[in-house]
């Protein structure tokens, strides 16, 4: 098995489109045989600039993702798609009738997937990261991740990203609903879409505004300081792909100043670090599902549920059968 899946990963970086695809099908799925293919391919990621692109429903994320695309394209670089959709009936996206998915004709050197987010943290930023290493591998220069702002997927996208854009539109100035789910601190570039619309110099003006806020009251707490970099709002028309080569712009100055501020190296380590904590937790799950002390995870779930342990204790107690005198 792991044999085929290497076979596969050897024939993907080489440039095999099919084997690509493949590949991010297990990875979608979760597939155990995929740290194989990991362990094959990881010398060769780590170039790729991820980007998370998040917004409210139907803010024109999937259309500025494209105008995007194309707009790289044009810089000669390879891009990969990957949007992230809600499987919830109540996020809102799947139910909005115009939607874009993808355009018709999608432009060559653009892969696009789509995964559905299974309202599982975890197992949602597993399954991205995994398909993130396999386009960096395959020599996608700039990655996109779509999702629908202030979703679980949302937060567990940001931990893969070096760079968040946020999409709003005209009025969005007047609706405090972003700004309580915390969206406006995390954007390292604003996006005020559908600029062909009344108020979009308003709402940009008062993203603006509220940055100058956010940067003022963090250096009176003497925290955040000046880091040197302000994020700028971008006034885009996706739909007619206007402003798109000034938003490129704008990633490419976030990902050189990441880079000479040696922020770039620290994103990278903190996304080893949690890539190593989450392997160490499958790892752990499948020691103790193989070894005999499994047996005692019920009992000890229902010495916790009765209030004998807490669930500390019972992990201690299955650690310490598990590696004795450890
Ligand atoms: N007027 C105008 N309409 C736009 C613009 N960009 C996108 N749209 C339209 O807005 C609608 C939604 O666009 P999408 O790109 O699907 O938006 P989205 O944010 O990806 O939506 P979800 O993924 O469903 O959350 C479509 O009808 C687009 O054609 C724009 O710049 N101006
Ligand atoms: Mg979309």
């Amino acid at each position: 098995m792991s044999d085929a899946l290497i076979e596969l990963a050897r024939r993907m970086l080489a440039g095999d489109r099919r084997a690509l695809a493949r590949l991010i099908t297990l990875a979608d799925d979760g597939h155990p045989g995929l740290a194989h293919v990991l362990r094959e391919i990881h010398p060769r990621t780590g170039k790729a600039h991820v980007i998370g692109i998040t917004g409210p429903p139907g803010a024109g994320k999937s259309t500025l993702v494209w105008a995007l695309a194309a707009e790289y394209l044009r810089r000669e670089r390879q891009v990969g798609v990957i949007a992230i959709d809600p499987t919830s009936p109540f996020s809102g996206g799947a139910v909005l009738g115009d939607r874009v998915r993808m355009p018709a004709n999608t432009p060559a050197g653009v892969y696009f997937r789509s995964m559905a987010s299974r309202g599982q943290l975890g197992g949602t930023s597993r399954s991205v990261r995994g398909v993130v290493h396999l386009l960096d591998s395959f020599g996608k220069d700039v990655i996109l991740i779509e999702t629908v702002g202030a979703g679980q997927s949302d937060v567990a996208v940001r931990t893969l990203a070096h760079t968040t854009v946020v999409v709003s539109v005209p009025g969005l100035g007047d609706d405090i609903q972003m700004l309580k789910a915390g969206i406006l601190e995390i954007a390292d570039v604003y996006v005020v879409n559908k600029a062909d619309r009344d108020g979009a110099d308003r709402t940009a003006a008062q993203l603006a505004s509220m940055i100058e806020i956010g940067r003022e009251s963090a250096r009176a707490i003497g925290h955040g300081s000046d880091d040197g970099w302000v994020p700028p709002v971008v006034r885009t028309v996706a739909l007619k792909g206007e402003r798109v080569d000034e938003l490129a712009d704008a990633l490419d100055a976030h990902r050189t100043y990441l880079v000479q501020s040696g922020r770039w190296d620290t994103l990278v380590r903190a996304q080893a670090e949690a890539e190593l904590q989450e392997a160490l937790l499958v790892r752990l799950e499948q020691l103790l599902a193989r070894s005999p002390v499994a047996a005692r995870k019920d009992q000890l779930i229902g010495d916790i549920a009765a209030r004998k342990l807490d669930a500390y204790q019972a992990a201690d107690a299955l650690l310490a059968m598990l590696a004795p005198g450890a």
